[in-house]
């Protein structure tokens, strides 16, 4: 039964929402959904509720936001003498180019060099060329950093210079010359910055080094570690690419998970390790990553905290737990080596310097003070290693709680399976599936006991529209979908209801280059030069940017229905946000009766499309978030528009 006021009259909807609403209202009146909002808060809605996840998948890192141009810029991982080691590489006017073993090495991290062998009888430019990851951007507005090393093995008499240009087909937007001595017989680095004349449309772009032919003919000059930087975010040397930067802080998130994932390690040869992504870059030696390219680890630990730091959010950090996806756990006995390792990874992180020395490590690195850090993932997915993971977990969480009392580490198998000692506090869970699926399970976490446990859901995607193509590489979708962010959106009004035990949420995965990916849907797409966003990003910034302080019960939505809200509020800003999913081909009436009074003029914000439509390269904005002015009474009518997620904005008087 409903009390009376239920139906007093609202004011009228504005603008298109106006439109739908009249259209609506008689399609959908005989099935108006009503709702009772509580004025006293359940839960408090917890600080880390909406953030990302990341790891360097679908050149998410290298060729993405870390925001270095050159591909393959130091031939790390690479075995030389074979054409493979050249890729992104490319010979100029018969010059030939190889990548050796280097007898003296740049670094023992970077044994391999670029040869190049100017043969005699040259004349003209002779060179070599970067094709980027999968193109250049050329800016006219930017100026480029750009640097390389170079020796001559062998001293000679040449005293010439290389000229460095941006250029497509030899039309060169940019181009800088630099001096370089014959008598260089140890590495020197030389760098020089470029400003574009144009801003050429295309990214179809290389980067050239090359040398007068008639003067450098019978030359052979030794290359190693070659760098070309645009401006970055927030003008951090090493930095992140701006325009994906500043998407990724336009979710407003509250945490970054890091460095993965699957990208911890695939192999424990090839794991993650925190201390070879740290000091200069020539000391780096890369790593073959769990997705099929090397990992420059450009993007190292530091830089990571950097991000955090100049996003001003929270890093959710993993450390190596002794398990490999490729099925290898190791023994307890051989764990010792790895839980120092974290133990290091944590100091070097939030350590003082006066006392450790990988604190002093970040110290020397320019950032003496600690970084923010309060939560600590061990290892990734360990259902896949469970057994293992019971005395993993016992030594790196007992250990490692022990030596930072303050902080607080999540457990990453399925929850209480297998039972796990010290019991964990914390649980990351993943799930990647329908749109219906997430529907269906808005539920999920109200099963849950409340008993002391917290749940990250640190991995959700609904990736394929047919539960049978969900871990099949055929039937995924390419970009998410109205349909899929909507059904996500429904789950996610689930993590509010149930935000009194679900701390944190991420969208999984996060970036994707769209000329080389391995995983799809992703949140944010890109390519050289543009950005992507999904559908589902904007429907995780509508949350992220209306989450309220403090959750009111209302009245349940339907299990397995098709209409889904949550209301929540801010007291200190004195807003009242209601969000409202709409899982359907037909719009859905509401009625919603506040315990309180609230301010006539709101706010509406709507995302809202037909079931398959997609935000892509040729469509990139074929769905966006559309805000209105909406009127609130104290008891008002909403109509949620077919396949929509909406946040209705209103102001305690
Ligand atoms: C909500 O809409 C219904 C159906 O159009 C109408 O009868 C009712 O008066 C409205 N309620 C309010 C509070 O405006
Ligand atoms: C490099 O490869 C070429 C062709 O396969 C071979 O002739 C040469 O000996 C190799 N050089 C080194 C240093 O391995
Ligand atoms: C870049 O270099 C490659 C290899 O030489 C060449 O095939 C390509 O055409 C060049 N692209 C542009 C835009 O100059
Ligand atoms: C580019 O070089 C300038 C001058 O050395 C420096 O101030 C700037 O930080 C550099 N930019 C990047 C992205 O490294
Ligand atoms: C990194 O740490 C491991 C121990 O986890 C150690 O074996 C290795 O030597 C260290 N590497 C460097 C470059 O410090
Ligand atoms: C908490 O509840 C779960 C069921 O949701 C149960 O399996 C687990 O044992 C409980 N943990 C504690 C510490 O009571
Ligand atoms: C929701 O629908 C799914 C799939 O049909 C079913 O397995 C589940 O039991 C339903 N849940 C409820 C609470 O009815
Ligand atoms: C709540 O409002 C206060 C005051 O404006 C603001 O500082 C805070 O960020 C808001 N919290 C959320 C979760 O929006
Ligand atoms: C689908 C796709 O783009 N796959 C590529 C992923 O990245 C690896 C390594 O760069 C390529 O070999 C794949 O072709």
């Amino acid at each position: 039964m409903w009390p009376a006021y239920i139906s007093h009259s609202d004011g009228p909807l504005v603008g298109p929402v106006q439109a739908a609403a009249v259209l609506a209202s008689c399609v959908a009146a005989l099935k108006r959904t009503m709702i009772m909002v509580d004025g006293t808060a359940s839960h408090a809605i917890p600080p880390l509720l909406y953030g990302q996840m990341f790891e360097d998948i679908n050149h998410s890192g290298d060729g993405g936001i870390y925001a270095e141009l050159l591909q393959n810029r130091a031939f790390q991982q690479v075995t030389p003498n074979t054409t493979a080691a050249l890729y992104a590489w490319s010979a100029i006017n018969g010059a030939r180019i190889n990548v050796i073993a280097d007898p003296s090495p740049i670094s023992s991290a970077l044994p391999n060099s670029l040869q190049l062998i100017i043969p005699q009888g040259t004349s003209g430019q002779v060179g070599f060329g970067n094709e980027g990851y999968y193109g250049i951007q050329v800016n006219s507005e930017w100026t480029y950093n750009a640097s390389f090393y170079y020796k001559f093995s062998a001293a000679s008499a040449f005293d010439g210079a290389a000229t460095v240009t941006l250029q497509s087909m030899g039309e060169a937007y940019a181009t800088a010359s630099v001096p370089i001595s014959g008598s260089q017989t140890a590495w020197k680095q030389v760098a020089v910055s470029l400003t574009p004349t144009s801003s050429p449309a295309s990214t179809a772009n290389n980067f050239t080094v090359t040398f007068d032919g008639s003067n450098a003919a019978g030359q052979t000059i030794d290359f190693a570690m070659f760098s070309l930087f645009p401006p970055t975010f927030k003008d951090r040397e090493n930095g992140l690419r701006i325009d994906l930067a500043t998407t990724l802080s336009e979710m407003k998130p509250s945490f970054f998970r890091l460095p993965g994932g699957n990208n911890l390690g695939q192999t424990w040869a090839t794991r993650w390790q925190w201390n070879v992504t740290v000091g200069p870059l020539i000391n780096r030696p890369g790593r073959m990553g769990d997705w099929g390219y090397v990992n420059t680890d450009g993007l190292g630990l530091l830089e990571y905290m950097y991000l955090c730091e100049d996003m001003e959010i929270e890093p959710i950090m993993a450390v190596w737990a002794g398990y490999s996806l490729n099925d290898e756990s190791l023994p307890e006995d051989e764990l010792a080596t790895y839980i120092q390792a974290a133990i290091d990874q944590i100091n070097f992180v939030i350590g003082d310097p006066a006392t450790n020395e990988y604190a002093a490590l970040r110290a020397s690195l320019g950032h003496p003070d600690p970084f923010r850090l309060t939560y600590v993932e061990i290892g990734n997915e360990d259902f896949f290693g469970s057994e293992s993971y019971i005395y993993r977990w016992k030594d790196f969480a007992g250990i490692l709680r022990a030596a930072f009392p303050h902080l607080r580490f999540i457990a990453t198998t399925y929850p209480f399976n297998p039972i796990l000692n010290p019991a964990p506090e914390l649980y990351d869970n993943h799930v990647y599936s329908t749109p219906d699926y997430f529907v269906e399970n808005a539920f999920y976490y109200d099963a849950y006991e409340r008993n002391g446990t917290y749940y990250f859901q640190g991995e959700y995607a609904a990736i394929s529209t047919n539960a049978a193509d969900v871990f099949g590489s055929l039937g995924r979708l390419m970009y998410p979908t109205v349909q899929s962010s909507v059904g996500e959106a429904a789950y996610m009004i689930g993590f509010e209801r149930n935000a009194d035990i679900v701390f944190a949420t991420s969208y999984a995965p996060l970036l994707m280059n769209v000329a080389n990916y391995q995983w799809s849907p992703n949140l944010v797409a890109f390519d050289a030069s543009r950005v992507y966003p999904s559908t589902s990003y904007y429907a995780q910034q509508l949350f992220s940017t209306h989450r309220g302080t403090e959750y009111l019960p209302s009245t349940l939505p339907t299990y397995n229905g098709t209409l889904y809200w949550s209301v929540t509020r801010n007291t200190t800003l004195r807003t009242v946000y209601i969000k409202v999913v709409n899982y359907d081909a037909a719009p859905a009436s509401m009625t919603f009766a506040l315990p309180f009074e609230v301010a006539s003029a709101g706010l509406v914000t709507v995302i809202t499309g037909s079931a398959d439509t997609s935000n892509s390269p040729t469509t990139p904005d074929a769905v966006v978030p559309t805000t209105f002015k909406m009127t609130f009474a104290q008891t008002f009518n909403y109509t949620a528009p077919a396949y929509s997620v909406s946040a209705l904005t209103a102001y305690l008087v």
